[in-house]
């Protein structure tokens, strides 16, 4: 999409979601920072608008999250009916949300959709698309979106956006840092954005059981002869440090930090089989495209997909006797 394109997307989004009454924003399964941050600065918008808003994700969301009086009413399932307008935030394939039976319903019933997202890899399933790969964040896309439709931004959405912002640019240290995003930061900062909650959430308030998944993952992390850095967590393992699913998140940053590796791959148990996440330094791998052939997807530096199947630990044991 061109700058015009958008300009009239953005204009066409205003006016579907000022038309509508009843508003569902979802969020995508295993609810991270940008797309439940996305939520509830859009949620605050149509609120203050007189909207009556509904936030959806069919995970439940990190505890520390509940800071956001709107994340503390974030419901795990779809309302059955009773809403004029669906809005998916930060999904690039409505399998991420974990809500395509119900979405296909939705579609026969005509009700109609919005994303907005910005992963390269989106499918455009919904009827309006609003998709922006040069962005870091859907939360930057939707600082955008805010501040051309001229809905004003407070403090809670300022934060809102920079939790998001944050934590897809990794704390501002991935390669989809840019001026623009360090502009759209200052900018939430002169907004009232709470920076030392996102900074103090994000990155300086890990769980003990956290750290000892972590030590987990470090500590069975190989090297393969392709110069891949692989390691696997099990569900039985999650049990055995007494750590949760979201405790994962971050941990993938860390294995991306071995010098001179090609990229790296984080094995973990999913639902529906074996989910593996990768990541890469390098400017000459694309991992969106790597996991796009195993039905995956993502961005350049940062993807995943998922097989079916279940992890294994194989123990090799080899003996040998020296004098
Ligand atoms: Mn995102």
């Amino acid at each position: 999409m061109n700058n015009k394109d958008f300009i009239l997307s953005f204009e066409e989004a205003k006016r579907q979601l000022l038309g509508a009454n009843k508003i569902v924003i979802v969020s995508h399964r295993s609810p991270d920072p940008d797309t439940v941050g996305a939520s509830i600065a859009l949620n605050r918008a149509l609120t203050k608008l007189g909207k009556t808003v509904t936030a959806c994700a069919v995970d439940k969301l990190a505890d520390f999250l509940n800071f956001f009086e709107e994340a503390k009413n974030f419901e795990q399932e779809l309302p059955s009916s009773g809403f004029d307008l669906l809005v998916i935030l930060d999904c690039g394939s409505i399998e991420q949300t974990g809500l395509q039976k119900e979405f296909s319903v939705l579609k026969a019933k005509q009700v109609r959709s919005i994303s907005i997202d910005h992963h390269s890899t989106n499918s455009k399933f919904a009827d309006l698309n609003i998709v922006q790969p040069d962005s870091a964040a859907t939360c930057e896309i939707l600082y955008d979106f805010l501040c051309l439709v001229g809905w004003s931004i407070d403090e809670v959405q300022a934060t809102a956006l920079l939790l998001g912002i944050y934590y897809d640019t990794g704390r501002f240290m991935h390669s989809n840092t840019s001026a623009k995003n360090l502009q759209i930061a200052a900018d939430l900062l002169n907004l009232g954005a709470d920076f030392e909650f996102v900074v103090k959430s994000l990155y300086k308030t890990k769980p003990y059981e956290q750290l000892k998944l972590w030590g987990l993952i470090w500590n069975r992390a190989r090297i393969n002869d392709k110069n891949i850095v692989v390691s696997a967590v099990t569900d039985d393992d999650l049990k055995s440090c007494g750590a949760k699913k979201e405790h994962l998140s971050g941990a993938i940053d860390y294995m991306n930090s071995i010098a001179g590796t090609k990229f790296c791959m984080l094995l973990t148990d999913d639902q529906t089989g074996v989910k593996a996440s990768v990541r890469t330094q390098r400017d000459d791998i694309d991992l969106s495209k790597f996991s796009l052939i195993f039905g995956g997807g993502g961005h350049k530096k940062a993807s995943g997909f998922t097989i079916p199947g279940k992890i294994y630990k194989e123990i090799e044991v080899k003996w040998r006797i020296s004098v």
